[in-house]
């Protein structure tokens, strides 16, 4: 059969995907399979089972990344790449991440059973911890393959229990031997849902992102005075609480401020003691900002650094903010974007050039090696969500223009 004819099985794409989602799935139908966790070592077991079933040569490297590689003819020459990732929010998607990785293995599956022979090697990899919602940062398994953390840094990093990346690592079994550090690699495609509601408004079917938003996170620690809530006058009282509380509406209103593009977040608080009738004395939370613009999010960090200590002052109520996260924005290589745009065209689907304001580990590729993003719609444009969700006909889509990719830069 010649290349252009060649499609993937959407069916078994499609049961691929259900199968991942019963590990970690929620009774909401969402998924809860954090990084490291026991949830996903059965997804990591499973997805390196598959792997076997098509002979791929598996490795696993310090971090935890698998790899899956198919030699081609001329294997000393770069290869071709294609991944994502299986980790999940806490109450998260079916698709978000798990489409790269069952994309990339169903056009492994596809060239496999058509005894396809590529000039390249073409691999296939999951990288560990792309939600950084257990262990932050994000993207540590991808930022320390192309040296952007240091391993033991990522090995030291603690989930809300205080246990320890590396410990997890080691306990689940994938801490490989493998040197964690790039290889070259002659094209990345990393095949995702877009995450948000543009291509579903304009009824594209496949989103070509030219790059991905800068972010930038911090922990931020708030200290206070605790202290009983009835007899404490409340002109008396520092309240670790209220403080964040006037912290997390600053910073809500900063893009209003800042203009632009920028969004702000604080998705994750912790209180203590958190109970009823005790003054809180302790917070911690989460920022996060974003923006095409590197120098606006620059501009907003020192702002919100400003007005932070200023609340501080004024409700004598120490703070410390620790910037945990700090990546520029990725503009893709233009020419492999072209190649997702042309070949999107040529297999009749409809493509929209556009921004991702989700982070992904191709921004962390895209520093070593040629990388482009795939993108398929959202349904209402909702994810990190139980109810994310994207059509079967959109996937099998996203997944042939995957295939049809990776086909052509591993005989180039
Ligand atoms: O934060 C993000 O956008 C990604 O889900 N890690
Ligand atoms: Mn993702
Ligand atoms: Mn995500």
């Amino acid at each position: 059969m010649n290349f252009k004819d060649l499609r993937i099985n959407g069916q078994r794409l499609k049961s691929t995907i259900e199968e991942l989602a019963k590990i970690g799935g929620t009774p909401g139908g969402g998924m809860h399979r954090l990084s490291l966790t026991d949830a996903d070592k059965k997804a990591r077991d499973l997805l390196v089972q598959w792997m076997r079933e098509i002979q791929l040569e598996i490795s696993i490297d310090e971090m935890g990344n698998i790899f899956g590689k198919k030699r081609g003819g001329k294997d000393d020459l770069p290869l071709v790449l294609s991944g994502s990732h299986l980790d999940t929010q806490p109450f998260g998607g079916r698709f978000d991440g798990i489409l790269g990785v069952t994309g990339a293995l169903e056009a492994l599956r596809v060239l496999r059973e058509n005894r396809m022979e590529t000039r390249r090697t073409v691999a296939m990899v999951n990288w560990t911890d792309e939600e950084g919602t257990r262990f932050a940062p994000a993207m540590l398994g991808s930022g320390v393959w192309t040296g952007k953390f240091d391993r033991d840094w990522a090995y030291s990093r603690p989930d809300v229990q205080g246990i320890k990346f590396g410990e997890e690592l080691e306990r689940i079994g994938y801490r490989g031997q493998a040197p964690a550090r790039n290889w070259p690699v002659h094209a990345y495609f990393e095949y995702h849902i877009e995450q948000g509601p543009v291509l579903e408004k304009i009824g594209k079917r496949i989103g070509v992102p030219k790059g991905i938003l800068g972010i930038i996170w911090y922990d931020v620690w708030v200290e206070g005075k605790a202290n009983q809530a009835g007899p404490t006058p409340m002109d008396a009282r520092n309240d670790a609480l209220v403080a964040a509380a006037e912290m997390v509406l600053k910073l809500n209103k900063l893009p209003g401020k800042m203009g632009g593009d920028m969004v702000t977040t604080v998705g994750e608080i912790h209180n203590s003691p958190n109970s009823r009738n005790i003054i809180p004395d302790r917070v911690r939370f989460t920022v996060d900002i974003r923006s095409w613009d590197d120098g606006l999010k620059k501009k907003a960090a020192e702002e919100l650094e400003k007005e932070f200590a200023g609340i501080s002052r004024r409700r004598g109520c120490p703070v410390r903010m620790e910037v945990i996260w700090d990546i520029p924005h990725t503009v893709f290589d233009p020419n492999l974007a072209q190649r997702v745009e042309k070949t999107a065209r040529q297999l009749g689907y409809s493509g929209h050039s556009m921004v991702s304001g989700a982070g992904h580990d191709a921004a962390y590729v895209n520093q070593v090696a040629p990388t482009a993003m795939i993108f398929v719609p959202s349904m209402g444009g909702r994810s990190h969500v139980e109810v994310e969700n994207t059509s079967w006909e959109d996937c099998e889509a996203g997944a042939n223009v995957l295939l049809h990719c990776l086909l052509r830069s591993a005989n180039e």
